[in-house]
């Protein structure tokens, strides 16, 4: 199927979070995000950047990503028309830029299914219709500030909480929740690549916490490393940074780096990449969960449909709207029993809604093609 391109709007908009959200690397207080709208023969398709202001979760950032597409990914498009099967070799020969290659394929990828009348998850394979959510919750200045934030969470139906944890804010925050909620709470954690190898003494404390896993111990090229520290440490690894492609999640199960992998579209270019990598885990008996970069309502309606693949066998970080948001740019996703339904409508399933995009745009460009 051809989808011919007349041109593509990059658009800003900037979204105030709800509280500020504190990792290893940085904190946030409100996205700065790039919007991708493609417009086609088959009508319009959107999609999210999910690059941050700063270079420090990857080394791509907001302004970079409209650069890159603005001078060299837009441009490679052919004019005559393409399926979305070819955009990822289209872009393939410029290296890196993975959250800006993913954008722009994905808004292809919805125009062709709006066109044909199909939904994403339809598409990717989805096998259930909602999915179980998780909640990543921040580095908080005190554990009791931390205790009410879990507390709230799993009052809210999140079946499961992720702490962000950091040298001098792992064990304890870890210790309180465990005992304060129980054992039954499904718990895990993640470093943002803050440690390194010689932490691997410490790490071991949080073996008695029965966590489900750590996500993303050392640091992103730390392969190697992640696999001699997996050896020591009874928690299963998972890695989130590290993992930028379906070769990159095939050499980190073959050499013993993780055993559980966190797929981020943005971070490994796209929801196609991002199903071979659910399919090369899923041969190898390998656990997959959607992870999330404070996606508004556009990003988030692709990864709920990507979480509902067969081999997303552990809660995302697929939260509800007004996790992030006190106003969402589409109809806002909300929990119910701790679940997120999959859209089912073609395409992604949402769009903007034109009045709430319009307040919070800083800035639109138009690029013909
Ligand atoms: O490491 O998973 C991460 C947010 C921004 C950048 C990196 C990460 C995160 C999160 C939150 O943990 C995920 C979400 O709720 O969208
Ligand atoms: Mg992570």
């Amino acid at each position: 199927m051809k989808t011919k391109i007349s041109g593509v709007e990059l658009r800003r908009i900037a979204m105030p979070l709800v509280a500020p959200f504190r990792t290893s690397f940085g904190v946030e207080t409100s996205r700065d995000v790039l919007l991708v709208r493609v417009v086609t023969s088959d009508g319009e398709g959107w999609a999210e950047c999910g690059a941050m202001s700063e270079p420090r979760y990857c080394s791509e950032y907001v302004d970079g990503a409209q650069d890159v597409l603005r001078k060299f990914l837009i441009p490679a498009l052919p004019k005559d028309g393409l399926d979305v099967q070819a955009v990822g070799r289209i872009l393939h020969p410029f290296t890196g830029h993975n959250m800006a290659k993913s954008a722009l394929e994905t808004a292809v990828l919805d125009a062709q299914l709006r066109g044909v009348d199909e939904s994403f998850g339809s598409y990717l394979g989805a096998a259930r219709d909602r999915v179980p959510c998780g909640v990543s919750v921040g580095i908080m200045d005190s554990i009791p500030e931390l205790l009410d934030a879990v507390e709230a969470y799993i009052g809210e139906g999140y079946v499961r909480i992720k702490l962000k944890i950091e040298p001098g804010w792992d064990i304890e925050p870890v210790r309180v929740v465990r005992e304060r909620f129980g054992d039954e709470l499904l718990l895990q954690v993640d470093a943002n690549a803050a440690y390194t190898l010689t932490d691997a003494q410490h790490l071991t404390k949080l073996d008695d916490f029965d966590l489900l896993l750590i996500e993303q111990p050392l640091a992103n090229d730390d392969m190697v490393q992640h696999a001699q520290l997996a050896k020591r440490l009874r928690t299963p690894i998972c890695l989130d940074e590290s993992i930028e492609s379906a070769a990159d999640a095939a050499a980190a199960i073959s050499l013993g780096a993780c055993s559980i992998i966190n797929i981020k579209p943005g971070r490994v270019g796209g929801y196609l990449e991002a199903r071979r990598i659910h399919d090369t885990a899923r041969a190898h008996g390998i656990p997959v969960w959607c992870g999330g970069m404070l996606e508004t309502g556009i990003g988030r309606a692709a990864n709920v449909a990507l979480a509902a693949l067969p081999g997303f066998t552990l809660p995302g970080d697929t939260s509800g709207s007004h996790r992030y948001f006190a106003t969402d740019i589409t109809q806002p996703f909300v929990l119910s029993d701790g679940h997120l339904d999959v859209p089912t409508g073609p395409g992604l399933g949402v769009t903007p809604l034109p009045d709430l995009l319009d307040e919070v745009t800083t800035s639109r460009e138009w690029i013909a093609l």
